[in-house]
């Protein structure tokens, strides 16, 4: 069976612990692989080759982090099927959504950082020509980067490039549900003769080595993305030692329907919103609001167009919904979904694990689910439940509908969907979110700032904000 490696000072390594940890495949439910299970003596090991190769790397010409940054991104254009195969099989996600969005994304994240480097500037400040301040950004030091399992190349490719861009050098901790693309990522980076030292990948669990790599006294920067409440102890944990954060968390995004909106194309963007990577995704649009005028009629619409969509396996093209990460997610949504009913709630569809037939029998697949008649307030449309269950809501006015979506400790992204344009900027204005859409769902430029407020979290990611991010701004003052 494979062992799942670390990737420490340019070799791949066994844990010094020599112990593994077992990984499933969500399809099917069976272990297909080993995870190397690393202790603490990993993480110094990573962060001492990090911190021996940060000279060197943070004093490269950036053309030089350039041309390194593209040939990762050419070597993993050279797996791409390799890596689209290994993601759904880690996952559970269809091999066409990886096909179509992880691994593209995973070799753009590389060349967009490639090319930011290159115009990325700083400013000055003159002072009536009695003085001249400019603003340096250096490189931090060793950065943490730690990846959950939703997206999990797409995620971890987001943070490393710009750290790595920015001179930076990076001890990785990708998600111990989803390792194995990071793994590849590994092998890619020796194949494209990255200098050793200047990524590191380790893998374990993140509850016993991930406070290691966080409050490591050699770590002075974190970007994390995952769960609210990992992200609340990460902040706890790193506080007392004033490190740079940046924390991606969850969210119970709205999406907004009024009744002048585009109904065909927002029925199904409210599909895609909904149940995307079998609603995995931080931005799920998982809470539907429809202007009572059209409620009726939408919901009809919304529930002939999810009858439509094939629960199956991931390898099959015309699977829309693949297994969802593991069995422990799978067993959490279900109990979410028996909370609802228990508050009241009506299971319009679904509601139910689906079992496949022969070797699939034992994977993780919920069918797609919608539930109704539930007070915006109840813990189910206040709670992330990150899985195909969509939570359908009326609304009359504007101001009501607002006031519902603002009310969640969350404030990650939203949509919204209506043809009258000076509402969706009067909209958007009110909304409590950091990434705000209308007529369209998780439409992305890399340049935008990226990121939520409230519980959803801190900074923001893309573009030069990831490149301030990854730098510490030093201001000279030159007395003329
Ligand atoms: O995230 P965790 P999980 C939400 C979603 C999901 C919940 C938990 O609701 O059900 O978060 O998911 C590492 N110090 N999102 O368990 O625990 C861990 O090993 C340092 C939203 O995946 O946050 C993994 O690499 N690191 C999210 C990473 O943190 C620690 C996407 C994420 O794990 C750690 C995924 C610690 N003490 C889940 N404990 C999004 N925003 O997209 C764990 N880790």
């Amino acid at each position: 069976m494979e062992k799942i490696l670390n990737y420490i000072d340019g070799e791949m390594r066994a844990p010094s612990s020599n112990k593994y940890i077992n990984n499933y495949n969500p399809s099917s439910g069976l272990v297909y692989s080993l995870i190397a299970n690393s202790s603490k003596k990993d993480i110094n090991s990573a962060v001492d080759s990090a911190k021996q190769a940060f000279n060197d790397w943070s004093t490269s010409s950036k053309k030089f982090r350039h041309d390194v940054l593209m040939s990762i991104a050419d070597k993993i254009e050279e797996n791409f099927e390799a890596l689209v195969v290994a993601e759904s099989l880690d996952n559970g996600k269809t091999e066409s959504l990886a096909r179509r969005v992880d691994i593209p994304r995973a070799s753009e994240n590389f060349r967009f950082f490639a090319t930011a480097i290159l115009h990325f500037s700083s400013e000055t400040h003159d002072m009536d020509g009695k003085a001249l301040n400019y603003t340096l950004r250096e490189p931090v030091g060793v950065c943490a980067c730690i990846s959950p399992w939703n997206l999990p190349l797409y995620l971890l490719t987001w943070k490393i490039a710009p750290a790595l861009a920015a001179g930076n050098t990076v001890v990785a901790k990708p998600s111990e549900i989803t390792p194995m693309t990071a793994y590849l990522l590994s092998k890619i980076c020796i194949e494209a003769g990255v200098p050793k030292g200047v990524l590191n990948i380790v893998h374990g669990l993140g509850s016993e080595i991930g406070d290691n790599l966080t409050t490591h006294p050699d770590v002075p920067i974190v970007s994390f993305t995952g769960g609210t409440l990992t992200g609340q102890h990460i902040a706890k944990v790193t506080a007392p030692m004033f490190k740079k954060l940046s924390l991606e968390l969850g969210g119970k995004n709205p999406n907004i329907v009024f009744d002048d909106a585009d109904f065909e194309k927002s029925v199904s963007m409210a599909v895609k919103a909904g149940f995307s990577n079998q609603g995995q995704i931080c931005l799920c649009g998982s809470r539907l609001f429809v202007q009572e005028t059209i409620y009726e009629k939408f919901k009809i619409a919304l529930l002939e167009k999810i009858s439509e969509l094939a629960v199956g396996s991931p390898l099959d093209n015309k699977t829309d919904i693949g297994a969802v990460v593991s069995h422990e997610h799978m067993t959490k949504i279900l109990s979410k979904i028996e909370e609802a009913e228990e508050l009241g709630g009506e299971i319009l569809c679904g509601g139910k694990r689906k079992i496949l037939a022969g070797n699939l029998k034992g994977g993780y697949y919920l069918e797609p689910t919608v539930i109704e008649g539930l007070s915006y307030d109840c813990s189910i449309n206040q709670e992330e439940i990150f899985g195909p269950v969509l939570s359908l809501l009326p609304f009359k006015s504007e101001e009501e509908v607002i006031m519902m979506a603002n009310s969640t400790k969350y404030g990650l992204s939203a949509s919204i969907f209506t043809n009258d344009i000076s509402r969706g900027h009067r909209v958007a204005a009110k909304i409590k979110a950091g990434v705000v859409w209308v007529n369209t769902w998780l439409l992305r430029d890399l340049r935008i700032p990226f990121g939520g407020m409230k519980q959803s979290g801190i900074g923001r990611e893309g573009g030069f904000k990831s490149l301030q991010f990854f730098t510490e701004p030093k201001n000279v003052c030159i007395k003329i």
